[in-house]
């Protein structure tokens, strides 16, 4: 059975990071060890949060693993808790990463133009460092501008994303794909593959509202898909449909929850995309 590590904070209520990885990977067949940076009493989008920082947990986990020799398909990072995580995250990949495994960033910490609460730009700077080692990098297009010292735009063409992916793979990644790229009217993810020089993308649908944690469902699903042995290409179509599937349901319910996505009652819609795909 493949095993993979992610790394992120838990959000007690607000279905983001871990409460959507470990259910969302597991699903997939997949063993999800976890560390977590941070116990949160709800996401940062509410007001008022608890926030109890876990990052001297990080080098004794690290160090008890290393001893019992515990080996990752694959290393999966989201939500950092702090600037220090950034260095032990990269110290973690150092320790863990071997010829056959991959490292997945997800470098959550802006959107829509806005760093999250908890962050500054000295943060998005320590974050290009962990995307810089990463295989496989997922930032929306706010991150990838933070991280890229790229102007922020809402309007803007193809060209303009192709530049921002050759700069964060110049910085480091091997392959990088920017999720929420909108140009001629088309919605989607674009992707580049430094290394074979190719690139990718997938448009879907647009729905009018949008929820805290989809970021996350996307990116597990990629994570999941690829530990299937899915390309990546078809991990992050069907991580996309699946998105977008909760994202549908959870507007269609009268009174949902608007923090995050009823991600549990499409599971098995993602099973069977996966299995399609398969
Ligand atoms: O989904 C990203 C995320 C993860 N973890 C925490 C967050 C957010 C987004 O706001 O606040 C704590």
């Amino acid at each position: 059975m493949k095993r993979i590590v992610t790394i992120q904070d838990i959000s007690c209520i607000g279905k983001c990071s871990l409460t959507v990885a470990l259910p969302i990977i597991s699903a997939m067949g997949i063993e999800t060890a976890i560390i977590p940076t941070a116990v949160l009493s709800t996401h940062t989008m509410f007001s008022d949060f608890t926030f109890k920082d876990l990052t001297d947990q990080i080098q004794p986990i690290s160090d008890h693993w290393k001893k019992e020799n515990f080996k990752f398909d694959a290393i999966y990072t989201g939500y950092l808790g702090s600037a220090e995580q950034t260095k032990l995250v990269c110290d973690f990949f150092d320790r863990y990463k071997t010829d056959d495994n991959i490292i997945f960033v997800d470098p959550a910490m802006a959107d829509n133009g806005k760093l999250y609460p908890a962050f500054d730009n000295n943060f998005a700077k320590l974050m290009a460092n962990v995307c810089a080692k990463a295989d496989i990098i997922v930032p929306n297009l706010t991150e990838a501008c933070l991280m890229t010292d790229t102007e922020y735009k809402t309007e803007y063409d193809e060209q303009y994303i192709f530049d921002i992916l050759h700069k964060l793979t110049t910085m480091g990644a091997k392959k990088a794909a920017i999720t929420g790229a909108s140009y001629n009217g088309k919605y989607g993810i674009v992707g580049y593959d430094s290394e074979k020089n190719t690139t990718f993308s997938y448009f879907h649908k647009k729905l009018p509202t949008s929820y805290h944690g989809t970021g996350d469902v996307f990116s597990s699903v990629c994570v999941g898909a690829l530990n299937n042995g899915l390309s990546l290409d078809k991990a992050i179509k069907i991580a996309a449909d699946y998105t977008v599937e909760c994202i549908r349901i959870t507007a269609e319910e009268k009174g949902a929850n608007a923090y995050g996505v009823n991600f549990e009652l499409a599971i098995p819609y993602l099973l069977s995309l996966l299995e399609n795909e398969k």
